[in-house]
């Protein structure tokens, strides 16, 4: 067998054994290798013999993004430098990136991970998968490239960019699998679009999409215009990359988190508390297979529930929802706190929009002002020969706003603009304009 089927399906019981076991295992190797580990369990009173159950991990301390940066470059690495064969960083908004390293076994594990992610999204041994996401620092493109590969597809290592040539290479090398950021899928999807092609008579099938929060009206836009089943990969660099947790093509309902090598707890980010299944909250990740940089109780700054309800899949694995968004890029509007994919989810509702959309973020005195800015959809702007101060964007302005008041319970002002207005993205999307800081000095 290429990969380990029998681990998403392990009964309860005989999957906690295993990660209690490895759980052990991760916590002697930090605490003998990483001095920033043992510091930290000194200061609770705490040594690896402390970790008699998974209940114990409750007693450990958390780790965050600042002390991956405080550690820059390879402070976290708990092997010695000769046994890293890879590096990847993420970008980070200011100052240096946040590094990960990787030895031999863990770029194996991932690859199995991964393979595992492709095949209960529905890839096959022997066909062609399209993996869009970026090559480089970043994890998406050579974190699936190597899954792919040992999932037995032959993997077209495209990357970002240069979209109307992908778009030949799906038509010249039929894939049945198409991996990117959504907004990015999204992207192509237009472009074939503005090519004269119809998308839904490609050989794709399936997607693979993630590394950035998309709403469900995300998913049946790109299910709907390219006529495949798009399923949510979800995984973070600091973790190891994509194919910590992936939708089954089945249900398409939660993502299984690959519990053999990582374990799930949700908190409460103001009181650091566990909370049950089915209530929000911030998700940590500790690493279990770890070698090269391990986590412990990784604070990764995503909102989303957890759930230990069985699958229809048949997979015994825990589920997360999707991830709503992170903390940090929770927008509080009078009081009312709102995520941009929610935000999302109700425009794509409307007809007369195209699904592009950014949120402007500035300072109106003591007040965070946040403005909306959409595309009208092609057909309407012609139809009212590109007149955006028309009656009829006046009145679906209108409708936006009373749309969001609904659902989303926000009152803010929204600007209508031409098609093709809002930069389309060839990775992550930009959703959120934060002009804030400018308008302060
Ligand atoms: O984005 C890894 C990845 C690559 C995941 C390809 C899926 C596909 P980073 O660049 O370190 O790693 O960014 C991680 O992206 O903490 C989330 O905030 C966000 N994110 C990743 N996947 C999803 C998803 C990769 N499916 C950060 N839904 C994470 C929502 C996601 N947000």
């Amino acid at each position: 067998m290429i990969f380990n089927r029998e681990m998403e399906t392990l009964p309860r019981e005989d999957m906690e054994a295993l990660q209690l076991k490895r759980l052990q295992q991760s916590v002697r190797h930090v605490y003998e290798n990483v001095p920033f580990y043992r510091e930290k369990f000194a200061e609770k009173g705490l040594t690896p013999e402390d970790i008699q159950s998974l209940d114990d991990l409750k007693k450990l301390p958390f780790t965050v993004k600042k002390d991956l940066r405080n550690n820059y470059p390879f402070g976290l690495f708990a092997v010695d430098q000769s046994k890293v064969v890879r590096l990847h960083a993420s970008s980070g908004t200011s100052g240096k990136p946040t590094v990960v390293g990787y030895t031999r076994n863990d770029i194996d594990n991932w690859a199995e991970i991964v393979a595992r992610a492709i095949a209960a999204a529905g890839g096959k041994p022997g066909e062609v998968l399209h993996n869009a996401y970026g090559y480089g620092l970043f994890t998406g493109g050579l974190g699936l490239h190597y899954g792919s590969e040992k999932l037995g597809m032959a993997t077209v290592p495209v990357s970002g960019g240069n979209t109307e040539r992908q778009i030949m290479l799906i038509e010249d090398f039929k894939p049945t699998v198409i991996c990117g950021t959504p907004s990015y899928i999204l992207n192509i999807v237009e472009t074939m679009e503005k090519m004269g092609k119809n998308p839904q008579e490609s050989s794709l099938k399936y997607g693979i999409f993630g590394a950035e929060p998309w709403s469900m009206e995300m998913r049946h836009e790109l299910e709907n215009r390219l006529g495949i089943k798009a399923v949510d990969i979800y995984g973070l660099s600091e973790v190891i990359g994509p194919g910590v947790a992936i939708e089954c093509a089945e249900a398409q309902d939660g993502l299984h988190i690959q519990e053999d090598h990582f374990l799930v707890e949700v908190i409460d980010p103001e009181t650091l508390e566990n909370v049950p299944d089915g209530v929000e909250g911030e998700l940590v990740f500790t690493s279990l297979t770890k070698e090269a940089m391990p986590v412990i109780r990784y604070r990764t700054g995503d909102v989303a529930s957890i759930t230990h309800e069985p699958c229809v899949c048949g997979r015994t694995t825990v589920r997360m929802s999707r991830v709503k968004g992170r903390i940090d890029d929770m927008l509080i509007i009078r009081g009312i706190n709102v995520f941009p994919s929610e935000i999302e989810n109700v425009l794509l509702q409307i007809e007369e929009l195209e699904p592009h959309y950014q949120l402007v973020l500035t300072r109106k005195g003591p007040l965070d002002d946040v403005q909306l800015n959409v595309e009208i959809d092609r057909d309407v702007f012609y139809a009212l020969s590109g007149d955006l101060n028309h009656d009829k964007i006046k009145t679906i302005a209108r409708d936006i706003k009373r749309q969001l008041k609904n659902q989303c319970f926000i009152a803010i002002e929204v600007n209508i603009l031409a098609p093709g207005a809002i930069p389309r993205s060839e990775g992550k999307a930009v959703r959120i304009i934060d002009k804030r800081k400018a308008a302060s000095v």
